[in-house]
C-alpha cells in the first residue's frame, strides 16, 4: 500500500542518438501515470538524422547536445536539467521502449510503498508468465557480464544494464550525477559505485530494489556492437580501480 498520499512529480530522461526511426513519439505523448505526474525530458545527443524533428512532436522538454557524447553523458546532462525543477523522482529510460512505459507504475508502486527504497532498477529476469524476449547471444553474454559486475561491486545485483531506472531525489542523487562518468559503456555500474562510495555498501544493498519487469523485448537498431563487450570489460576494470581504491 502506498504510504505517501501526495502526488509525486516524476522526471524521466530519455537519451536519444539517431532515434528518428525507432522513437514512438505517440507512446511518449500519451503516457500518463495513474497517481503521479510525469515529465519526459529528451536529450538529443548530437543526432545526425531527423531525431530533433521527431522529438518536437512529443511536446516534451528537449536538451540538445551539440556533439555526440554517449549515453552516459546524455543521461547525466538530462538528469541535471531535470533536477533544476525539483521533481520527487528522476530516472532514465531507453528511447526504443524495450522496457515499455507501462512498467513505470510498478516502479512507482515500490517507491510509494517502501520509503526505505531510493533506487529502483528494472531487471530482465526470464520467468514463465512474463514476456522477456532477448536474443540468446545477448542473454548469455549479458549474464557473464552481470556476474562479473556483481562480484566487482560486491553486491548481489542481478541486472545493471536494463535501460529503465528510477531514483528518489536527494542530495546524494545530485552528487552522483554531478561529474562526468569514467565509463561510456557501463555507467550504470558506476552509478552504483558512486552510491556505494557515498552511502556504503550495506546501505546501498538496502536502498536498491531490482524490479523484475513483466515485459521486455530486444528492439532492432541497437547501437551496441559485440566489440562493446570488450570495452565494457575494460570499463569495469577502470571503475573497480577508481572506486575501490578511494573507498
Ligand atoms: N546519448 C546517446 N545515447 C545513446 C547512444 N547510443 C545509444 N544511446 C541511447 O541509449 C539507449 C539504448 O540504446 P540501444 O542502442 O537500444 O542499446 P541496447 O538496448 O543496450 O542495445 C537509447 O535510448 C539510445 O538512443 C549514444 O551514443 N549517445
Ligand atoms: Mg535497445
Amino acid at each position: 500500500m502506498r504510504q505517501c498520499p501526495l502526488v509525486a512529480r516524476v522526471a524521466l530522461v530519455v537519451p536519444c542518438y539517431n532515434e528518428a526511426e525507432r522513437l514512438d513519439a505517440t507512446a511518449f505523448r500519451h503516457f500518463r501515470l495513474p497517481d503521479d505526474e510525469i515529465e519526459f525530458l529528451f536529450v538529443n545527443d548530437g543526432s545526425t538524422d531527423t531525431t530533433s524533428e521527431v522529438l518536437a512532436t512529443t511536446g516534451a522538454r528537449i536538451v540538445n547536445l551539440e556533439k555526440n557524447s554517449g549515453k552516459a553523458e546524455a543521461v547525466r546532462r538530462g538528469i541535471l536539467a531535470a533536477l533544476d525543477r525539483s521533481p520527487g523522482f528522476v530516472g532514465f529510460w531507453d528511447a526504443d521502449l524495450a522496457t515499455p512505459l507501462s512498467e513505470l507504475p510498478g516502479f512507482m508502486e515500490i517507491m510509494g510503498s517502501r520509503p526505505e527504497i531510493d533506487i529502483v532498477f528494472g531487471a530482465r529476469v526470464r520467468l514463465l508468465g512474463r514476456e522477456i524476449s532477448r536474443r540468446p547471444s545477448r542473454h548469455y553474454v549479458g549474464r557473464v557480464g552481470a556476474t562479473l559486475i556483481s562480484s566487482s561491486l560486491g553486491l548481489a545485483v542481478y541486472d545493471t544494464q536494463c535501460g529503465a531506472k528510477l531514483f528518489r531525489v536527494s542530495d546524494t542523487v545530485r552528487e552522483v550525477f554531478s561529474t562526468p562518468f569514467l565509463s561510456r559503456w557501463i555507467f550504470d555500474v558506476e552509478i552504483i559505485a558512486r552510491f556505494v562510495q557515498l552511502w556504503g555498501r550495506d546501505r546501498v544493498a538496502r536502498a536498491l530494489y531490482e524490479y523484475p519487469v513483466t515485459q521486455w523485448h530486444d528492439v532492432k537498431g541497437s547501437k551496441v556492437k559485440s566489440r562493446d563487450f570488450i570495452r565494457a570489460l575494460s570499463d569495469l576494470w577502470k571503475i573497480h580501480r577508481a572506486y575501490n581504491s578511494r573507498r
